[in-house]
């Protein structure tokens, strides 16, 4: 009889494909100094809001709770019926987990003070970003930061707890609804990639330690505002036209990203006529998509500066935005800064 061992997964890495996220979490807790559970709790309960977010967008033509709710957010968006449900399931989640203490959501005007003192966390979240999709079937998505409160436990909650850099997020993620369920989170060791088994109720890590290709030959822009750009940007935009580039655009911020952050490409937001500071969001968009990039090898700006070093000054603030390969960025950070450079000549 011939008796063969047991081999783990040939890549080497201690845990095999196959490992739940709640598994993942608590074999990665080790990794933070102190760690006493309570962010391996959050970042469960936020798993958990995930899967019931993803039960109702992939029935929201049958349960009609697609289209729009008949309200517009802070941001003056018409609201989805999917908008208001995930956010009101993200805060349920993270209300009843007891980690957290205050959550900022796009589709709050103000933060939510979760009266809880002993909650030591922050959370930021785009409950369902790129809602208007829903109905025409198009992947959306779920993005969020975590940050830890500064001010002291059980204290009222303070601006500096709400309006930290990017820099201080203690972990981030993503949930890409598609044609696939996937939750892609950092804690700041990396960034690994879940997949959902419906018939199981659970996410496996199916993307390990995941590496943003250095480059790539994808751009995703709204070219029918491009008239709107600065010069540098258009200019940038012609080079990768010139290179056969393949334009990739489907309105979905997070779906735009995951395709980049795993093929190679590049995300530009710029600032436009109507968006003169960018139309993505900072503290909720930007910040958690830009700790995923930058884990990854990636690299996120406004155009010119790191987007994690960005003092956020307002809840709801907005940036241009230009994230993915490193070389594609500093590439049309190349264009940007030479044409601003040559308007700063004419203007002195
Ligand atoms: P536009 C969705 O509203 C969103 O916030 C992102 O998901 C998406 O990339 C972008 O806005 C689309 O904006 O102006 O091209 O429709």
């Amino acid at each position: 009889m011939k008796i063969l061992p047991y081999l783990p997964d040939q890549s080497g890495l201690a845990y095999a494909v196959g490992t739940t996220l709640d598994r993942f979490i608590k074999l990665k807790q080790s990794d933070f100094p102190f760690a006493s559970g309570e962010l391996s709790q959050l970042l469960r309960d936020i798993g958990l809001a995930a899967k019931i977010v993803n039960r109702e967008t992939n029935r929201a033509g049958l349960a009609n709770i697609g289209g729009a709710f008949g309200q517009t957010n802070v941001q003056g968006e018409e609201q989805q019926k999917l908008d208001v449900i995930a956010n009101i399931r993200f805060m349920r989640a993270l209300s009843k987990g007891g980690e957290v203490c205050a959550i900022v959501s796009e589709e709050e005007d103000s933060v939510i003070d979760l009266q809880n003192k002993s909650g030591k966390y922050v959370v930021a979240i785009d409950p369902l970003d790129g809602s208007s999709n829903i109905d025409v079937n198009i992947s959306i998505g779920t993005i969020f930061s975590i940050y830890r409160r500064r001010s002291p436990l059980g204290s009222p909650i303070e601006q500096e707890d709400v309006m930290q850099p990017g820099t201080e997020q203690v972990a981030a993620g993503y949930v890409l609804y598609g044609s696939s369920t996937m939750l892609v989170y950092t804690t700041g060791c990396g960034v690994n990639g879940f997949t959902y088994e419906n018939s199981l109720g659970e996410f496996f890590l199916s993307h390990p330690d995941i590496k943003a290709p250095k480059s790539g030959q994808i751009y995703s822009v709204n070219e029918g505002i491009s008239e709107e750009f600065e010069s540098g940007v258009l200019d940038y935009i012609s080079s990768c036209k010139k290179r056969k580039f393949a334009a990739r655009y489907i309105g979905s911020l997070v779906a735009d990203f995951h395709r980049n952050l795993l093929k190679g490409g590049i995300y530009l937001y710029p600032a436009t006529i109507k968006n003169p500071s960018g139309k993505l969001r900072l503290l909720y968009e930007a910040n958690a998509l830009a700790f995923i990039a930058e884990q990854s090898g990636a690299m996120a700006t406004d155009g010119e500066n790191r987007i994690l070093e960005i003092l956020p000054t307002s809840l709801h603030q907005r940036t241009p935005l230009y994230i993915g390969s490193t070389e594609l960025v500093q590439e049309v950070h190349q264009y940007i800064s030479k044409t601003r450079d040559k308007i700063t000549e004419f203007c002195h």
